[in-house]
């Protein structure tokens, strides 16, 4: 590893931990995405082998309220989460905490009793917390090195793995994982008529959700069927993959080419070869789903989690198509530089997220527009989440919280993507008021580039 301060920290952090830990219990708290459950995954497995008494818990978010619940007799393990939160912790005063994460961290000074690893206070480094942990139990114990594969998917759930190489730790030859060029659509390891009728990401018009699209553009690209079966993505030859990647491109102008090219990974899981996207994919799912146990026994490679993890994730593709389809076709508020979408109860609050991503990702909207996804919780809530299409363009936190001045609840996110919750009750007055101040929005920007 390049960086010797991080270096030192693990070296430092593990020690303690094993001096601090003998006998005691141990509760490992851990982040509900894909980074979070592959961290815990990992972690549960090393503490088993040193036989050590422990318990899991998959949070959402870590909340004051949590924190304050917490047991003061345990150590406490945080898993890609509590940076942002050590303040809470010193208040808290709790017999010793021991972090594992790659967030932004609130305080100057470490509280005491607190250990941290995280490569925003060394290299700035940018890895996973399944990263980080893997380094952190493959030095407790050689034999944890089994684990890399895992470590993997957490790379790849929040979008890291060009830093892979960074790493330059073996992270990829312990893992046995194999690596190959190709059209970032998973899972690369299927039919290609099936994998592009489900390609959200990217999001293919006229292809995504309809089989007939499919034929014409496999057709176009001249890949046709031996023995009534398309070939799995992997499998095509290069040459055969650029006919692929053009047709893509003629349907998504905008979409770059190396956009649309990068890394395939394959890793061995259940003794098959997977396309880690599509693990990664299946992990949130479960989490998303409410079912992080479920995530993790798959992770663990537990032959029954995997027949309800695939349920899981197979529910989950049709609903997140039909959302898509539903959204294409519903009726939005198209104002000047923004689009509101109301799904009300044909989007899940779950999803209306993900569906505006892909509204946003799609070559609908012109760079810049705003997209307003709102679906209900199946309580008394709307989720209402906010996205940018392109780089440039508003800022959404701020734009939600100047709108949720007059209304309760929360909102968070950052500047492209935010979200927050209103009550049923306020459903017109907060289009209203959201579309006054988009409007308002647009007015200032018009202003300034006449000055
Ligand atoms: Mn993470």
């Amino acid at each position: 590893m390049k960086d010797g301060e991080l270096e030192k920290k693990l070296e430092e952090i593990v020690n303690s931990f094993l001096e601090t830990s003998k006998g005691e219990n141990i509760e490992v708290i851990s982040h509900f995405d894909t980074d979070g459950i592959t961290s815990a995954a990992i972690m549960i497995q090393a503490l088993k082998r040193l036989d050590q008494k422990f318990s899991l818990r998959i949070l959402k978010g870590l909340t004051k309220e949590i924190i304050n619940s917490l047991d003061k007799n345990k150590i406490i393990f945080f898993l890609d989460l509590a940076s942002g939160s050590l303040k809470d912790i010193q208040d808290r005063d709790l017999k010793k905490v021991y972090i594992i994460d790659h967030h932004e961290i609130d305080v100057e000074k470490i509280p005491k009793n607190v250990e941290i690893l995280n490569p925003e206070l060394t290299s700035k480094q940018k890895i996973s917390s399944s990263g980080l942990t893997y380094l952190f139990c493959k030095k407790i114990d050689e034999r944890n090195k089994e684990f890399a594969k895992i470590a993997i998917l957490g790379m790849i759930g929040d979008m890291l793995e060009k830093e892979i190489d960074e790493l330059n730790n073996g992270i990829l030859e312990d893992g046995e994982i194999q690596r190959k060029r190709g059209l970032l659509i998973y899972p690369s390891t299927r039919p290609l008529n099936r994998v592009l009728e489900f390609s959200s990401n990217p999001f293919i018009s006229g292809v995504t959700g309809n089989p007939k699209g499919v034929s014409e553009l496999l057709r176009e690209a001249n890949l046709n069927q031996e023995e009534g079966k398309y070939k799995n993505l992997i499998d095509l030859t290069e040459e055969e993959m650029e006919r692929l990647v053009t047709s893509i491109v003629l349907r998504n102008p905008e979409k770059k080419h190396q956009d649309l090219i990068g890394d395939l990974f394959l890793i061995k899981l259940f003794g098959k070869l997977e396309d880690a996207r599509e693990i990664s994919a299946k992990i949130n799912a479960c989490s998303r789903e409410g079912r992080p146990e479920i995530a993790i026994g798959f992770c663990l490679e537990n032959l029954e989690y995997k027949k309800k993890a695939e349920s899981i994730h197979t529910k989950y593709k049709q609903q997140l198509i039909s959302g898509i389809k539903f959204a294409q076709e519903q009726k939005k508020i198209n104002g000047k530089g923004y689009i509101i979408l109301n799904a009300k109860d044909k989007i899940k609050d779950t999803m209306i997220g993900t569906i505006s991503s892909i509204l946003a990702n799609s070559t609908t909207y012109e760079e810049g527009t705003v997209i307003i996804g709102m679906g209900y919780d199946g309580k008394e809530k709307i989720k209402v989440s906010g996205r940018n299409v392109g780089r440039n363009g508003r800022n959404l936190k701020e734009l939600l919280s100047t709108v949720m001045e007059s209304f309760n609840g929360e909102v968070g996110g950052h500047h492209s993507a935010a979200g927050c919750l209103v009550d049923i009750k306020d459903e017109e007055e907060f289009i209203e008021r959201i579309k006054r101040e988009l409007e308002i929005e647009v007015i200032k920007i018009e202003n300034h580039q006449n000055l």
